[in-house]
């Protein structure tokens, strides 16, 4: 059950979808403490889960949170708050609830931070709306919650591909090499992104004509080889006489504006910009409209960028800073005042009072950014999803973005920012994943292989091996790091085979991230969701359940030749890989062991991939292929850990269209006591044993 309660005047962020009204009663499992402020009690065993994309673990327990959405490449452990807010969270304990704080500015969820036994929620100003829900299980929980908040967003099928990026592919002869490279190493690509370089001056909606002198020449020729072109957008419009983006705006008012109804201005990449005022619905369906020139050049995907909003200075932050600088110049530095002179430039960043100095044109009024500051990415997004919508109603178009509130998983997915590459991030990637998933974000990922620092082959085969679990599964790496493309490395033949499972997988993991969406279920779940009755499993950090057939247990050691592994039950050991087998069809070095439960040491090599089957369960698979429209979904061999009466719904359609509630997409798959296979539905699907 979902009860409401209001404080104050709420913003209307539209994170929610319909209306609840709210309660008058005093409020279940929380105390009120006025101000903005609740508390509740945790007893010793009670999990926290949730918060979305955060640092620490599945569980969220003895850290503190700031919902406060922030560029942050170098975070670490202590760091309280990255790109998104997602501010719903479940206690699973002696009281068993979820909560839901839809609230636009900053909320602190101090998670038994001060006091261990204790939790508690504020938010900054005493105005918010509170959904509080109840239910059997956490599992249960995330359900009602994710009908409270709407139907998550499906991307086209071919976004479930292996996608290479890096900032930058300077020009199309770069990007011509990465194809041509993949291809030739035999590693299945579906995608290449464009970094910031190919716009002209770093300017949105324009195209570098000396670097890529024919766009949609360049995207009809990699589509051919089936592979398409995914170029980034930023937040900040540049100021620039003679550019129509930076005129129209102006001319429309469709930027944020300062105190004195100037258009706001903040600097970025292309040094000086206007932000888009995507909380006012005119400017969204003005910005949004800005899509039509990529994708009328044959583009079919986006990722949108810098929209927390980040912001290198304001001009009067930078004003101040030079003065303050310049009062130090005649003295002798110590300790403390080279602190203060490192912190004047350093502090020019995402500064708070940037945040504070400007305002959104809200349907509600007149709006100060700071107040609304976790809505910027949502509504950047939902600007471009409402505009796919409308040019392109029957073609799903891919969409992911950096910042995000809860709400904006309705319009696109995130990938989870910069993070580096660490040991301790992947980890970090299978930790954030079903914390997002319960927040509604399905299709999302990390940089695999790690955006700033440089990667090393160890690294990115370990990282590779999860990487093809998340339903974004993107290399991305920063300016200046060592290359990380996979043909670059030695052991092009381990890459070949990981990335090839993805693709030999695809149709059981497409079929789960489509039921998770159309059933407002998770795709990547705690352990303790599966087996809520395992005390052990309950503590389990570091496995992760894929859909409801299989159970994953990434590498994330250096050096490591395997790891133990937690069983909650029997399961088949599935193994793919092995440099004794390369050259092979992965599908073919396939090796099967039943494993009882219990704790487990599995050798895992850096070449192999190692997954688990539940009993009773079943995960249909494909021959591979080089691209997503390679790989044949109608003849299909079957996985499986088969017992009496197990069956599999097998989701499958054309991947381009906005048709997902058609019948005729779902194929019912059962083995009957004997071992044969039986197939009910109207896809003309022939599945067999492999
Ligand atoms: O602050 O466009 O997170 O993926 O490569 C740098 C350049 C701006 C930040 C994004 C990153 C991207 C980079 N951008």
């Amino acid at each position: 059950m979902i009860r409401k309660k209001s404080y104050g005047h709420p913003f209307d962020t539209e994170a929610v979808v319909g209306s609840y009204t709210p309660l008058d009663g005093p409020l279940p499992f929380l105390t009120e403490e006025g101000g903005g402020r609740f508390s509740c009690p945790l007893d010793e065993d009670a999990v926290v889960y949730g918060l979305g994309e955060n640092v620490r673990g599945i569980n969220k327990r003895g850290w503190i949170y700031e919902s406060v959405c922030s560029d942050d490449p170098n975070h670490r452990e202590d760091t309280r708050s990255l790109y998104g807010a997602h501010n719903f969270l479940v206690v699973d304990g002696a009281r068993r609830f979820g909560v839901f704080v839809d609230y636009p500015g900053k909320v602190t969820f101090d998670v038994g931070y001060t006091d261990g036994s204790v939790l508690t929620i504020q938010t900054e100003e005493p105005d918010l709306a509170l959904y509080l829900i109840d239910g059997d299980s956490p599992e249960d929980i995330v359900r009602q919650f994710r009908t409270l908040v709407g139907r998550s967003y499906i991307p086209p099928k071919w976004a479930f591909g292996y996608g290479q990026s890096r900032w930058s592919y300077m020009n199309a002869d770069e990007v011509r090499e990465v194809a041509a490279r993949y291809r030739e190493a035999g590693i299945p690509l579906d995608a290449i992104y464009l970094d910031i370089d190919y716009m002209e001056g770093y300017k949105d909606f324009t195209v570098n004509r000396n670097a890529f002198p024919d766009l949609s020449g360049l995207a009809a020729e990699l589509k051919e080889q089936g592979i398409r072109l995914v170029p980034i957008i930023d937040a900040g419009v540049k100021i620039e006489p003679g550019y129509p983006v930076y005129e129209e705006g102006v001319r429309q008012g469709c930027f944020c504006k300062d105190e004195d109804g100037s258009d706001f201005v903040a600097a970025v990449w292309p040094g000086r910009v206007h932000f888009p005022d995507v909380l006012n619905e005119e400017a969204r369906r003005w910005f949004g409209g800005y899509y039509k020139v990529l994708l009328e050049q044959g583009i079919e995907g986006f990722w949108n960028d810098m929209n927390e909003p980040a912001i290198f200075y304001s001009e009067q932050g930078l004003e101040n800073a030079f003065s303050q600088i310049d009062a130090y110049r005649t003295e002798n530095l110590d300790i403390h005042t080279y602190g203060a002179l490192q912190g004047l430039v350093a502090g020019l960043k995402n500064s708070p009072e940037d945040y504070r100095s400007f305002y959104h044109r809200h349907k509600d009024g007149l709006v100060r950014h700071d107040r609304v500051h976790n809505l910027y990415g949502y509504n950047m997004t939902r600007a471009a999803g409402e505009a796919m919508e409308a040019l392109e109603p029957e073609k799903r178009i891919l969409l992911f973005s950096r910042s995000s509130y809860i709400g904006m998983h309705r319009y696109g997915g995130i990938w989870t920012g910069d993070n580096l590459s660490w040991w301790s991030h992947i980890l970090l990637n299978l930790q954030m994943m079903p914390s997002l998933n319960m927040c509604g974000f399905l299709y999302t990922g990390a940089d695999l292989g790690g955006f700033g620092g440089d990667t090393t082959e160890d690294l990115l085969l370990r990282w590779m091996a999860l990487g093809i679990f998340t339903p974004l599964m993107r290399n991305h790496s920063a300016t200046g790091t060592r290359r990380q493309e996979l043909y670059r490395f030695p052991h092009v033949v381990a890459f070949r085979q990981i990335v090839s499972l993805r693709y030999v997988l695809l149709p059981y993991l497409y079929s789960e991230y489509m039921k998770a969406a159309l059933g407002n279920g998770m795709y990547f779940r705690p352990l303790a969701f599966a087996y809520p009755e395992d005390a052990f499993a309950r503590r389990v950090e570091d496995q992760l359940m894929v859909g409801e057939s299989v159970m994953i247990a990434p590498v994330y050691q250096q050096h490591a030749r395997g790891r133990y592994v937690y069983l909650p039950e029997r399961m088949k050991l599935v193994r793919f890989g092995g440099s004794h087998q390369a050259g092979q069809n992965v599908l073919e070095t396939v090796q099967e062991e039943l494993l009882e439960p219990g704790h487990h040491y599995i050798d895992v090599a850096l070449d192999e991939v190692v997954f688990f089957l539940r009993p009773g369960h079943l995960v249909p698979v494909s021959q591979g292929g080089g691209c997503v429209a390679d790989v044949d979904f109608t003849h299909l061999k079957l996985l499986g850990y088969p017992e009496d009466g197990c069956s599999y719904e097998l989701y499958d359609d054309d991947g381009f269209r906005r048709d997902y509630d058609t019948p005729a997409h779902i194929t019912r798959i059962y083995v009957d006591s004997s071992g044969v296979i039986h197939t009910e539905g109207t896809g003309g699907k022939d599945v067999q044993w492999l």
